[in-house]
C-alpha cells in the first residue's frame, strides 16, 4: 500500500510546462505566451484531447505567470491554430521548456500538418530533443520547419507526448 502512494506521488510530480511558443521567420510570425487565458483555459483555437491545459504553477521568465502544462504519465496531445505559412521561405518552431526529473525527456516530440490538422506526417523536433536534457529550468527548444510545410497557408503544429 505504501508503496503504491509513493508512485502517484511521483507522477503527480511529472510536468511539462512551455511557455512562449513561436514561429520565427527573420521575424516573429506568430507567437503564444497563454498569458491572455485564466488557467486551466487554453487559448481560442488550440486543441487538445484533454491531456493539456494553462497553470499559474511555475512562472516563466519574461512570459507572465500562465503558462502551457502537461501533467502525469497519460498520452496527450495539443494542436496549434492553424498558421498562414504563404508568405515565408523558412521559418523555425522556437518554445521555451521546462520538465520535472520524473517527466522523461524524451516524452514529447512536435509533430506539423500541412492539411489544417488532419494528419500530422512531418516532423519539427524529434523525440529526444523537443524538451531540455536538464530538469526543473526553463530552457529554449526549436525546430526547422520542413521544407514541406513552408509557403502553405494552413499549418499546424502538434505537440504529442508520451507522459512523464
Ligand atoms: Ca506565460
Amino acid at each position: 500500500m505504501k508503496k503504491k502512494r509513493l508512485e502517484t506521488v511521483a507522477r503527480v510530480l511529472a510536468v511539462l510546462l512551455l511557455f512562449e511558443i513561436g514561429v520565427h521567420a527573420q521575424s516573429v510570425l506568430w507567437q503564444e505566451n497563454f498569458d491572455n487565458v485564466t488557467a486551466p483555459a487554453l487559448p481560442i483555437g488550440w486543441i487538445t484531447d484533454a491531456g493539456f491545459e494553462t497553470s499559474t504553477s511555475v512562472e516563466g521568465p519574461d512570459s507572465g505567470l500562465n503558462n502551457l502544462m502537461h501533467k502525469g504519465a497519460t498520452f496527450g496531445h495539443l494542436d496549434t491554430p492553424p498558421l498562414n505559412l504563404s508568405q515565408v521561405t523558412s521559418a523555425s518552431l522556437v518554445y521555451n521548456a521546462r520538465r520535472t526529473g520524473s517527466y522523461n525527456y524524451s516524452a514529447l516530440r512536435i509533430l506539423g500538418s500541412a492539411d489544417g490538422g488532419i494528419t500530422f506526417p512531418y516532423i519539427v523536433v524529434d523525440a529526444g530533443e523537443a524538451l531540455p536534457g536538464e530538469d526543473s529550468e526553463y530552457m529554449p527548444c526549436s525546430g526547422q520547419l520542413p521544407d514541406d510545410l513552408i509557403g502553405l497557408a494552413d499549418v499546424r503544429f502538434r505537440f504529442e507526448t508520451q507522459g512523464g
